[in-house]
């Protein structure tokens, strides 16, 4: 990793930085309208400036799911994406962004591993690392979520999860140990206009 992926360069201007980053997020929703959750985020995402879209994976429908020794609440299946785009934001501000969106969405999250309208996290940000408990970079448990891999794989196999594998390989892995996850064809989203 060189310093510049650690610490990122921003230009003079408006704390925008010198190079555009490939940004992966993942969206999943378990509570109310799904897919329409789902789709209203895709297109908050893109409704402010610093975002160009590249990818949007299909929509899969996933068992909740929490670590190993970690209880989860009674709950209903998720739908989940996986989102690509370019950015020449910095990664705060991406978070911000993504922070607004979820509370604009009335997400409930009283109880950790619950139901939520809306879960956004920012699965890889470029090469970044990051340690911070506000914006961890990759997010410390894509490498182990089907929910995230499966999707991800179906638009970028070839990507390198940064310390744990092809993402194409780690998404075999996840479907081979019998993976809660199917692909829903009769869902679909509108990429963002
Ligand atoms: N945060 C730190 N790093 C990141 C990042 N890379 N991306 C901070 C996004 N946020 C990041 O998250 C808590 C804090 O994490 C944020 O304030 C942010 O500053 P949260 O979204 O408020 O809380 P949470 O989502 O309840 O907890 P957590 O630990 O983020 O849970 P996860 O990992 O997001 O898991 N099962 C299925 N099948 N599908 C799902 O989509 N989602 C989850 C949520 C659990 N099980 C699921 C699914
Ligand atoms: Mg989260």
């Amino acid at each position: 990793m060189t310093a510049s992926d650690r610490m990122p360069d921003r230009t003079a201007t408006g704390g925008h930085m010198l190079v555009a980053h490939r940004v992966v997020f993942s969206l999943g929703s378990n509570l109310g309208d799904r897919l329409d959750n789902i789709q209203e985020a895709v297109d908050a995402l893109f409704d402010a400036p610093g975002l160009s879209f590249v990818a949007l994976s299909p929509v899969y429908e996933t068992a909740p799911y929490a670590p190993p020794g970690e209880s989860i609440p009674e709950q209903g299946d998720y739908l989940n994406v996986v989102l690509v785009a370019d950015t020449r934001l910095p990664p705060e501000n991406l978070l911000e962004r993504v922070l607004n969106i979820e509370n604009s969405m009335q997400r409930v999250r009283e109880v950790r591993w619950g139901p939520r309208t809306l879960d956004i996290d920012i699965v890889v940000f470029g090469n970044v690392s990051m340690d911070d408990p506000d914006l961890t970079l990759p997010h410390p448990r894509a490498h182990e979520r089907a929910f995230v891999l499966v999707p991800w794989a179906d638009i970028e196999p070839d990507v390198l999860l940064a310390g744990h594998g092809r993402v194409g390989d780690l998404a075999a892995a996840r479907t081979a140990e019998g993976a809660a996850i199917r692909r829903r064809d009769d869902l679909v989203l509108q990429p963002p206009a």
